[in-house]
């Protein structure tokens, strides 16, 4: 069995339970399979500290079957290549947030900077037979570093965002840079058929690349093969989750103190590709329009801190505070709050407990990679007396859970109607539709979403790489 060796921004230890998403699912893999997890260690290198000179520094620790490699950035890079580059230009524009975007021509040296730095750390680690999977955005280039430096290890990607139509990616400035950069991979995964559609389109428009079928482009003397692997969540470890006793406590906690309301949930990162003010706004329109809820439905809305140092993130931040406390004031009662807004990290132990108590969760994203709180949400329920999911068409999530109430977060009427429906949905009802939507999610887990990428990698072409192309 060749080792296996991930590469992703942020590395956690497997054994500890992660807040979720992206960790978790790696964590989960890695402990079954052993390898190396290589990263940022989190650690930034002020110039008192000895700046660019302390950069690149790398800690090694054994984690039960995977051995956890970190490097220090400096200031410099970590401005540059995490806030700068890869949240300041390719997390918004990626979410069709062209108008977030903060083009300064400094970042794009920066983000190539700290991915050279990552393979000439990575490189002499690497055993001829290792397989390498690269995750996110930050690290698109990686794969051509390590190619300049002479590795011809099978490399994979996978893009756990979505990816924009070309007209909105060629707003970048070095776009075809970027998109050329993914033509040393061997394998290329989106989260999404949309999302590899748009690659088609660009790779085949801008770039002139030719397509050889199968989902196999050749372009810069390279073929890249690319496809659509929805990521998944471990659907039993969730389940388990909510059967522990802390899940049953949560659950009982939430059942008795909400008793006499319906609640609503809603678990994000505060972010503004999470449509978080539309959702609030379209609960106030259900207030509003549908009366026979007040006293009853109670949102709770939970936005974990995300990206503190990003002006766009404190905006959404203060324009949140305000239309919950408009909507508790103008509505609440003495013994009824609509909102309960909580700009805190629930501990992931408590997450079933609360889905589970809940008649409906609100995944309303503007845009969304996958949305893996909308298949913790399905996990998390009695099959018997199931929640009912509200899900954005705009979430990767929506191409498979058909079943879901999709709707438009921009129409925030509809989408009020639409959870009035699902505050009103009869019992047979959300059976069925739950019964099908766990069929999907328990299909395409998070274990066939690993086994699925790496088996589709290890069969990619052998191909032939090459010399140091990839010029900013
Ligand atoms: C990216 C893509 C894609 C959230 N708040 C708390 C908490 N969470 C956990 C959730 C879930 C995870 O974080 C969030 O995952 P999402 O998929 O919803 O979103 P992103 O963080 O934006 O993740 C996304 C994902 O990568 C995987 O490919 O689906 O599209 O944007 O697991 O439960 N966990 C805890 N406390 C919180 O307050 N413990």
């Amino acid at each position: 069995m060749p080792r296996l060796v991930v590469v992703s921004n942020r590395v956690a230890d497997p054994r500890k339970t992660a807040a979720g998403g992206l960790a978790v699912a790696l964590a989960e893999f890695l402990n079954s399979t052993g390898g190396v997890w290589f990263g940022w260690s989190g650690k930034v290198i002020e110039p008192a500290q000895g700046g660019r000179a302390g950069e690149g520094q790398l800690h090694t620790q054994q984690a039960g079957p995977v051995k956890l490699v970190t490097v220090d950035l400096s200031r410099e890079d970590h401005d540059s290549f995490y806030t700068g580059y890869s949240n300041g230009v390719l997390w918004p524009v990626f979410h069709y947030r062209l108008d977030l975007a903060d083009f300064d021509a400094g970042y794009i040296a920066g983000y190539r900077r700290v991915n050279q730095m990552f393979a000439r750390k990575l490189q002499p680690l690497l055993r001829p037979d290792d397989i390498i999977w690269v995750h996110d955005y930050h690290l698109i280039p990686l794969a051509a570093e390590l190619r300049a430096l002479g590795c011809n290890h099978r490399i994979g990607f996978f893009l756990h965002i979505p990816l924009p139509p070309s007209l909105i990616l060629a707003a970048i400035p070095g776009h075809d840079w970027l998109i050329r950069a993914l033509f040393a991979y061997d394998l290329v995964g989106f989260q999404s058929r949309a999302d590899l559609l748009h690659f088609s389109s660009y790779v085949e428009s801008e770039a002139h690349a030719q397509n050889l079928g199968d989902n196999r482009w050749r372009a810069f003397n390279r073929t890249v093969q690319a496809g659509a692997f929805p990521i998944g969540i471990d659907v039993e470890e969730f389940q388990g989750l909510a059967n522990a006793p802390e899940g049953r406590d949560m659950f009982e906690r939430m059942r008795r103190e909400y008793s006499r309301r319906k609640l609503l949930v809603g678990v994000d990162r505060l972010d503004y590709s999470k449509g978080l003010p539309q959702r609030i706004k379209a609960f106030r329109e259900l207030l509003q329009r549908y009366p026979e809820n007040h006293r009853s439905a109670t949102l709770i809305q939970i936005a974990s801190p995300s990206r503190e140092d990003v002006s766009a993130y404190t905006d959404i931040l203060h324009e949140l505070e305000s239309l919950c406390g408009s909507i508790n004031g103008n509505y609440g009662e003495l013994d009824w709050m609509p909102v309960r807004y909580m700009h805190r990290t629930v501990a992931r132990v408590r997450l079933p407990g609360l889905y589970r108590a809940s008649r409906v969760a609100l995944v309303t994203p503007l845009r969304d990679g996958m949305n893996l709180v909308a298949k913790e949400f399905l996990a998390a329920q009695d099959p018997a007396d199931p929640g009912v999911l509200v899900l954005s068409r705009f979430a990767g999530a929506a191409e498979q859970l058909k079943d879901a109430l999709l709707v438009n977060p921009y129409d925030i009427e509809n989408t009020a109607n639409a959870i009035h429906l699902a505050l009103q949905m009869p019992v047979e009802e959300r059976r069925n539709r739950h019964a099908s939507l766990m069929s999907v999610i328990r299909e395409f887990d998070v274990h066939w979403w690993c086994d699925s990428f790496l088996e589709r990698l290890a069969q990619a072409e052998a191909e032939e790489t090459g010399t140091p192309w990839l010029r900013l």
